[in-house]
């Protein structure tokens, strides 16, 4: 699990690199500065974390809780629900919200649950067929209309499908984009009623799909989702193919909003559990070379 999060970090260690050529024990304040940036921890972050720190020289634990604190308050609770567990997936289009539905429902299956998806992307021509192609790679059952159909009918379903059937969890896919941004906004705020109207509390999590190799460009986006219909839960995608892993900081930091699990690849079992230690820890070993002194 450890090796496969440095993995993904490489690309953002390289980009270190070109700043700090070797790993070192302690860093002055001003070489950090150069590899937060490099990392694309956002400017106003890296201020606040350099301006916090004391010291001449910084170490490894100067950093992680420095690193930490950007994420303290980062913790998630489950809401309470009955059966099915209904997420909502959102996020503009490209962010890899159909690959993430395909992991995290192969995750769930994995765990012994029941899962049923909804194709609610019934704007983007083959957004349905994509998802389908995907159910019957991870052999897990679909609900799905025509391109053009209403959506939240197609979350209607699924969740009362899911209800009859006796299904423990229930996946909807949305449109990432439609004609205009207010057109998206009124679709995304009507499934959500809708999934409300078919089950109690549902939707009982709404994640937004944030493509990683964006970075701090993320956050804005993030804001207005979560102004739209309010966000429960982020999922980093393409962390993998990015040097950006920094702006992970920046996301937790600005919008308070738990990160979830990180994408690390295209296949559906590359889902990680974000573990913010795991992450600063990584991230620490890319730039922090072993206290042999210790
Ligand atoms: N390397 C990598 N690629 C990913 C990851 N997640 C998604 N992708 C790729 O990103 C591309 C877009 O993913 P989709 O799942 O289709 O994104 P979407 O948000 O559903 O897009 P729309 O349906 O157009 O709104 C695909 O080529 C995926 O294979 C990831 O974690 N790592
Ligand atoms: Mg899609």
């Amino acid at each position: 699990m450890f090796n496969f999060l440095k993995d993904s970090l490489e690309k953002t260690a390289a980009a270190i690199k070109t700043v700090a050529p070797k790993k070192k024990i302690t860093f002055t304040k001003e070489e950090l500065e150069n590899i937060l940036l490099e990392a694309d921890v956002e400017y106003r972050l890296v201020e606040i974390i350099i301006n916090e720190i004391y010291q001449d020289v910084v170490t490894r634990e100067i950093l992680r809780a420095k690193l930490l604190a950007t994420m303290a308050w980062m913790r998630y609770i489950e809401p309470k629900f009955t059966p099915p567990f209904v997420e909502l997936i959102v996020g503009v289009n490209g962010a890899g919200k159909t690959t993430t539905i395909a992991k995290l429902a192969t995750k769930y299956k994995n765990e012994g649950k029941k899962v049923l998806l909804g194709a609610g992307d019934t704007f983007r021509a083959a957004a349905i067929e994509q998802l389908t192609l995907w159910a019957k790679k991870v052999d897990i059952p679909i609900v799905a209309s025509k391109q053009g159909h209403d959506s939240s009918a197609v979350a209607f379903d699924t969740i009362d499908s899911a209800k009859s059937r006796g299904f423990d969890h229930v996946i909807i896919d949305t449109a990432g984009r439609l004609h205009t941004q207010t057109n998206l906004a009124n679709e995304l705020k009507k499934i959500k009623r809708i999934c409300e109207k078919a089950h109690e509390g549902a939707p009982h999590r709404t994640i937004l799909i944030v493509d990683g190799t964006q970075g701090n460009s993320a956050i804005a986006q993030a804001q207005a989702f979560n102004e739209m219909i309010g966000i429960d839960g982020i999922i980093i995608t393409k962390l993998d193919g990015t040097a950006k892993g920094g702006s992970v900081f920046s996301i937790a930091y600005a919008l308070e909003i738990p990160i979830l699990y990180i994408g690390t690849g295209e296949k559906a079992e590359n889902l990680m559990p974000f573990n913010k230690y795991e992450f600063i820890d990584a991230m620490l070993d890319v730039i922090f070379d072993v206290d042999t002194k210790k």
